[in-house]
């Protein structure tokens, strides 16, 4: 059986929890307190030497890590991730758009608001992130108005990748009321088969 070593908090491990789930992939749940430093130990470096949660361990004992690999790992063969190669790219360019433009504003903000709960300590931070995560929701705006998902015609792991720290955008600070084709791609991807919560193991 597959194990996720992972925060049950972190929109990163969502994606792969709710991508099992939606696959129908039996897996253990192994929970990593990131805030007591325990995916810095030496035992979990030696999985991920980036020291960071997600990391999936296969049955063969290998470990696998970042979030979006472990999305291209688990929908390979699947209908999350179109067999065309022109769509598989385009899969590939939102969810490197996500870890490059949307990620490190929204749930990096998420992250010292509603997980350390200190946004004062963090208040010179969040403000620098206000402007280039509206400039990411605005990008996702942009398409969705002329789509119903973010890569291609069907749902795949770019809305996954994209929907993890979308859809709590607010407990970063950020209001998605100026974003209407964004909210109705929020209700699509949680109305889709077998999608599990957030905070759903
Ligand atoms: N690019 C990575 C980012 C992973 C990441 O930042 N994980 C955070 C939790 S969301 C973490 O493990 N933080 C603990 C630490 O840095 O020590 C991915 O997509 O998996």
């Amino acid at each position: 059986m597959l194990t996720l070593y992972g925060t049950l908090e972190s929109g990163n491990c969502y994606k792969a929890r709710l991508a099992m789930h939606q696959l129908a992939v039996e897996f253990e749940w192994i929970e990593i307190d990131i805030l007591k430093g325990e995916s810095r130990t030496a035992d979990f470096l030696a999985k991920n030497p980036n020291g960071r949660v997600p990391v999936l361990e296969l049955d063969d004992g290998s470990y696998l890590a970042e979030s979006n690999a472990i999305l291209w790992y688990l929908a390979e063969s699947s209908p999350l991730l179109p067999t065309d190669r022109l769509e598989r790219a385009r899969v590939l360019q939102w969810m490197c758009f996500e870890q490059y433009s949307h990620e490190p504003f929204i749930a990096t903000s998420r992250f010292y608001i509603h997980l350390l709960q200190d946004p004062q300590g963090h208040a010179e931070l969040l403000a620098a992130k206000q402007d280039p995560g509206y400039a990411a929701l605005a990008v996702m705006e942009r398409r969705l108005e002329h789509a119903d998902w973010i890569a291609c015609d069907t749902y795949s792991i770019a809305d996954i990748a994209l929907y993890a720290y979308t859809h709590v955008a607010h407990e970063g600070g950020f209001d998605l009321g100026a974003y209407g084709a964004v909210r109705a791609w929020i209700d699509r991807v949680a109305a889709q088969p077998a999608h599990a919560l957030i905070t759903a193991v």
